[in-house]
Formats: structure tokens, sequence, C-alpha cells
């Protein structure tokens, strides 16, 4: 259906290419500049911009050598460099500023461009220059780095409660709207930040970058948020395919701890987009208050200045999906009594069938794997997960959260007088087990007998003081 599209090239804005780098490898490095003069349908390039973020003199074949291949190439290839490490999001900025194109197009260091994929996201922007597109980014190995295109529905971006960039189902309300036509561009919350087309003139008018950010980290949601809220919209089309290389392991070094970095960033993103539900935030990361933020003023101001919408308006009408607790029983830890152990989602059994089987971990009181919510219809809630039981077996397992307050085998009801968390479909209430080893380490549903200790559990209040946040 892709291919039967006509597009009228001649009436599409012409795109500069802005690929930042540290430390990228030739052949990764070239597969992306090559794929994108080769599969770019001609007049539609305007030139190609190479970021060098001071990447290290072992990595020579980025200095000369590369300005010197560049220059055999059939378009203008500009290398760009930072005086010294500046991060992805302030290369993209040198990268912006040093391009002429009506259009700027991002692509991270090791992607591969697919025939045709200029012509649908240029389209969309022709039409609406508030729009910011995404191809469908489809997987390169990075054992074989074969091709492996996304199959099947195409995904949106969400984000988790971290909070952190995630791919969710494209909901119903969406694909209705688009009248279930697979070739339409999707409307998403969130884009996952590397490869993106936005006008050149609106991405300066919508401040660019924040360029308090460092290294990496956090500016997709920060610059999603931004647009969405600015009155712009992020779009996903299902007809522009890009292959991008997913690493198992970030290969940078920082000059701090990664983990300050990414909290700094997300910080600044939730300080100046959030409002008030940065505190549902902290709630339930606590670890993100540790670190500060710098000096937000110019963000503040800046989104002042383009008179853009709360963060309720955009939960309420982009991402009515999010998994946000705004009402609340409890926010904290669910603690065995008799073990000292806590449900964590990190911690997965050994005898798991799948990965999804529930299991303990000492309780290390840094919120983070070990926070859950007693939401409002009485579900044990971490992030899109609950704890759901089954009526055919004692296993507890994660599964997709229902939304409503029907009762189901995700509804436990939690006596804290006696400290037992009973299933409200099954009657079976959740136990504390030995693995073979003899160590507890996972959760099931046995016969409720409330002398037993290893059924014995607390919901730990981690002191957030708002029941409900539904009034900010
Ligand atoms: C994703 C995005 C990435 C960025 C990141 C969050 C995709 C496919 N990728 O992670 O673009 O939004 O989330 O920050 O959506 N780089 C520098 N200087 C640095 C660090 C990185 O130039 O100090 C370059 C790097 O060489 C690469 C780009 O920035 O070309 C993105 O970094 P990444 O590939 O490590 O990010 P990724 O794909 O894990
Ligand atoms: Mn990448």
């Amino acid at each position: 259906m892709c291919s039967k599209k006509v597009y009228e090239i001649v009436s599409l804005p012409k795109t500069s290419i802005i690929i930042v780098f540290h430390n990228e490898a030739w052949s990764t490095l070239l597969r992306t500049v090559h794929s994108v003069i080769s599969q770019s349908s001609s007049g539609l390039l305007e030139e190609i911009i190479l970021v060098d973020d001071a990447s290290e003199s072992s990595k020579y074949w980025l200095g000369h050598q590369l300005e010197e291949y560049v220059a055999t190439l059939p378009l203008r290839v500009i290398v760009e460099r930072t005086r010294s490490r500046k991060g992805l999001v302030r290369a993209r900025i040198q990268g912006a500023l040093a391009s002429r194109g009506d259009v700027l197009t991002f692509l991270d260091s090791h992607c591969e461009s697919t025939k045709g994929w200029l012509e649908p996201l240029l389209d969309r922007i022709s039409k609406d220059r508030t729009k910011v597109v995404c191809p469908v980014i489809d997987t390169i190995s990075d054992k074989t780095f074969e091709y492996i295109p996304v199959r099947g529905n195409v995904p949106i971006g969400g984000f988790s409660w971290y909070p952190d960039f995630t791919w969710i189902d494209t909901p119903k309300r969406e694909m209705d709207r688009v009248n279930n036509d697979p070739t339409e561009a999707l409307r998403s919350p969130t884009m996952a930040g590397g490869l993106f087309s936005i006008e050149r003139k609106y991405f300066f008018q919508l401040g660019s970058y924040d360029s308090g950010f460092k290294t990496w980290g956090a500016e997709n949601l920060e610059l999603s948020f931004r647009i969405w809220q600015c009155g712009g919209s992020i779009e996903i089309v299902p007809c522009s395919h890009v292959g991008h290389v997913f690493r198992s392991k970030s290969p940078y070094s920082y000059d701090e701890d990664p983990g300050i970095t990414l909290v700094r960033n997300t910080r600044r993103t939730l300080e100046v987009w959030t409002d008030s539900f940065k505190n549902i935030f902290y709630s339930l990361n606590p670890q993100l208050q540790v670190t500060g933020y710098g000096d937000i003023s110019n963000r503040v101001k800046l989104r002042e200045t383009l008179g853009c919408k709360s963060f309720r308006w955009y939960l309420e009408t982009v991402y009515p999906e999010h998994t946000l607790p705004l009402e609340f029983k409890i926010i904290g830890m669910v603690r065995n009594e008799m073990s000292a152990m806590c449900v964590d989602v990190f911690a997965r059994g050994e005898k798991a069938k799948g990965d999804a089987k529930v299991s303990l971990f000492p309780c290390h009181g840094i919120g983070m794997s070990q926070i859950f919510v007693y939401n409002a219809f009485n579900q044990i809630q971490h992030d899109n997960m609950c704890l759901d039981a089954h009526f055919y077996d004692e296993e507890v397992a994660y599964s997709d959260c229902p939304r409503s307050a029907e009762i189901t085998t995700a509804s436990w009801e939690y006596d804290p007088i006696t400290s037992t968390i009973m299933n409200a479909a099954t009657r079976k209430c959740l136990d504390a087990v030995k693995s073979q080893e003899g160590d507890i380490r996972f959760v099931s549903t046995t016969n409720c007998n409330n002398t037993q200790e290893s059924q014995r559990w607390i919901l730990t209040d981690s002191g957030a003081d708002e029941r409900m946040w539904a009034d900010y």
C-alpha cells in the first residue's frame, strides 16, 4: 500500500540530514551516510551534516580520513566538530545551526535508511509545519548487523514511571481515527528521540533543545512534551522506515556517573514541563530527588513565551493511556514480614515459564523496581504491570493492568490488621514460597491461613502524602 502512494517531489521541502556521533565505527557511520544518499529521491536532500562530538584520537578514522572521504561523495557533506565533548543535545544544536535546509532530519550514526523513506515524512511537514514526524524504527542486529523490519502493527511512543521512553500498542482510539488504514501517520505521545524530521524554523521557534542537558538521555521526552504542549504534534509515519543498531549496553565514557547525568536531564524535563505532576514521578522514583538540576529559568521563560498548555492537558488529550496513578491508596513496597524481602520487578525467578513470574528481593528502600501502587481499583501495580493470580494454579505473574474496577484475578483485598492480601477473584492469599535452594524467592497464592507468617505482608507507605493527585 505504501509503494502505491504518489508524492509530488518538486513540491516537497528539502532536508538537511544531521548525524551526531561520538566514537562511532567507520562501517556503521558510512552505512548511515551511504544509505541516506542512495535511498533518498534526488531533489529532497539539501546536505548531510556530520557532527563529531569530540571522538577520541584512537578512533583515527574520524579525523582527516573522514573529511577526505566525504569530499568524494556526490552531495554536500559537512563535518562539524565540537571543541570538547558536548553530549548529543549540544552537538545536535551545533549541527542545526550549521544547516540550511527547510527541514532538519536527525539520525543516529548507526542507521540504514530505506527506499522512499523521505517522501512520506516531508509530505506531512509540507501540509502542516508544526508536525514533527518519525519513521518506523526497524532493528539492525548488533551481533550480525542484519536488517530486521518491524512486523505487524506499528507501535507508538509512551513513557514509563521512571520516566523513560517506551513503546506502547497503538490504542484503538488512534486506529479508529485513521479508519484502520495501516499507511496513515499515527499520532504519538512521545518519540524515541533519535530519528525525526522537523521544519528548521519551527525547531528554533520551539526552543531547539535545552543546552543544560549533558551527554545522553531524556531529551526525547523533553522534546516530546514541549512539542505537544506548545501546539505541535508528533507522528510516526508507517510508510517511512529506517533501521537502527540497538546496542545492549552504553559504549560511552561520561564525565560523571551516568546515572547522575540521566537524573539531571530527567529532572530538567519534569521541572519545566510536568507542573505538579512532577511530585508523582518523585514519589514513584524517590531517587530522582537526590540530584540537583541546575538553572532552568530560561526554559521556564520559554514555556511562558510560547504560551504552552499544561501537563494535565497533555495527559488527558494526548496520552490518556499513561500509567501514572492519579488516584491511589498506598504507594510503597510490598514487603513480606517473615523474610524482609520485597516484591521486585527486576527479580525474576528461575522457575518462571517466560519471565513474567513475580519474585522477591531483599528490600532496599530506594524505590525503583520495588515501588508498587495499591491503586484505586485494588490492583497492585508497577507501571503498566499488575500482580495477577490464576484459578488453575498457584502462580502469580505480571500482566497488563485492567483499567477498571471490575473484580478480576488482578484485584486484591489488603487487610492491614491481619496483614494478608487476598485475591478478590480466587479468594486465595498472597504467599512467599521457598525455592528449591530454600531461600524465599517466589510469590504465589495459597489457601488463606492468617497464622501462617509467609502470608503476612506490609504495604509500606513511602510517605507520599497525597492520596489523590486529581486536583493538580
Ligand atoms: C535513544 C535515541 C537517541 C537519543 C537517546 C536518548 C533512537 C534510535 N535513539 O538512544 O537518539 O534520543 O535515546 O538520549 O531513538 N552521541 C554523541 N555524544 C554523546 C553521546 C552520544 O554525539 O556524548 C551520539 C551517538 O553517537 C549517537 C546519538 O548521539 O549517534 C544517540 O546516542 P545513542 O545511539 O547512544 O542513543 P540510543 O540509540 O541508545
Ligand atoms: Mn542509537
